[in-house]
């Protein structure tokens, strides 16, 4: 049975958009037809399906709207959309306000419309906690007809937070493995100003004050006063100007690279020795896991979704949160011993497979939608 699936994402950079891209190509890879409805087209759709189609949110401006009115704009799209296209479900990534925006055009367009939302995090970590939004985030998630999270931790945070009384099935992400492997670039290397001899770390994020990039930086300094390394930070953000003066006052000015926002992330995860993500919230931690793709171990805070993305001790370790002293220790173990590190980014790649598999999540996602639609 191939279904006409619309899927509703942020289109930015971040995690939660590329995992909603991700699964719609490979959805449209099973023969599904596929319907982003977005403020702008998803940055990693950058090929042509024959059966992808995208539609455009936009917000028209009137002097009668003190604020232009997106989501009303992105419910108004779903309905067009839905019923123009005669959609069997839509896949809302986020509750707030892409799952509210869904039900909403599920009442212009009927009950046969099924809507599948997938919380991401920020959602629950950060927007459940204002009691202003916390009452709407629940409905938006009880009124969907089958609710996913990325992680177990973000499933127990759902419930413990917002007392919804609907079930929520953990899915995790994943990456596409033709896409995350790990590649020979001594160029690469050679074009950052790494000598042969020196260690990479690698970290990638949205530079949000969540990702705790100043400890990973303190970290750092006192893993390069043992071992010769480079740190390149992958990304760009609102804590950018705090972590350059903090690299400049520690002197690591001649050891860091900023690289800003990257697309081939591969090509520096095969250059990468191992990964660092001191996150104080992280409902999952997808540069995780396309770093183990690549072979390569991570060092991580034992927060959130973490811990079920790195075995500790077996892909890499788990450090206490703000615990610089540690995340130095076990990233120098790592260092240090080539073999342990190996071993350890074999075991990566093997976990990837094992338990993140993308075939086996699309699989998922997709008996999800049967049961729906078909009343399986
Ligand atoms: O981490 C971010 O700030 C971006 C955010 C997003 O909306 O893309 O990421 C969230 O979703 C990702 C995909 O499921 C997860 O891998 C990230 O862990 C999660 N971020 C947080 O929980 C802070």
């Amino acid at each position: 049975m191939k279904l006409k699936i619309g899927i509703v994402c942020y289109p930015s950079v971040g995690g939660s958009g590329v995992v909603a891209t991700e699964l719609g190509k490979l959805l449209a890879e099973r023969g599904h037809e596929i319907h982003f409805i977005s403020s702008s087209i998803p940055f990693r759709l950058n090929k042509v399906y024959g059966n992808i189609y995208y539609h455009e949110v936009s917000v028209n401006q009137y002097s009668v709207f003190q604020y232009p009115p997106y989501d009303l704009a992105l419910a108004s799209k779903i309905a067009e959309v839905a019923k123009r296209e005669k959609l069997d479900l839509i896949h809302a990534h986020y509750a707030v306000p892409h799952a509210l925006c869904a039900f909403l055009a599920k009442q212009m367009v009927g009950e046969h419309l099924k809507i599948v939302t997938t919380l991401h995090g920020t959602d629950i970590t950060v927007l459940g906690y204002d009691p202003s939004l916390s009452d709407m985030i629940k409905f938006g998630i009880e009124q969907s007809d089958a609710v996913t999270a990325v992680s177990n931790a973000l499933v127990l945070q759902t419930y413990e937070l917002l007392d919804v009384q609907k079930p929520i099935q953990t899915v995790y992400n994943f990456v596409d493995e033709r896409v995350y492997k790990k590649g020979e670039n001594d160029e690469l290397r050679r074009e950052y100003g790494i000598a042969p001899h020196e260690k990479v770390l690698i970290h990638v994020s949205n530079f949000r004050k969540v990702k705790r990039v100043p400890d990973l930086v303190r970290a750092f300094s006192l893993i390069v006063k043992e071992v010769p390394a480079k740190l390149l930070l992958v990304g760009d953000g609102p804590e950018m100007t705090v972590v350059c003066r903090l690299v400049n006052e520690l002197g690591l000015a001649e050891h860091v690279r900023f690289l800003g926002k990257q697309e081939n992330l591969a090509d520096l995860y095969s250059i990468s020795d191992v990964k660092l993500l001191l996150s104080e919230k992280e409902s999952f931690g997808l540069v995780l896991l396309e770093a183990m793709a690549c072979e390569v171990p991570c060092v991580g805070t034992n927060i959130g979704g973490i811990p079920e993305v790195i075995e500790d001790g077996k892909t890499g370790f788990l450090c206490r949160l703000g615990d610089v002293e540690e995340a130095a220790e076990k990233t120098l173990l790592l260092l240090k011993d080539e073999k342990l590190r190996q071993t350890m980014g074999k075991q990566a790649l093997a976990s990837v497979y094992e338990k993140f598999y993308s075939e086996q999540i699309v699989a998922q996602y997709e008996q999800i939608y049967f049961q729906l639609v078909k009343g399986e």
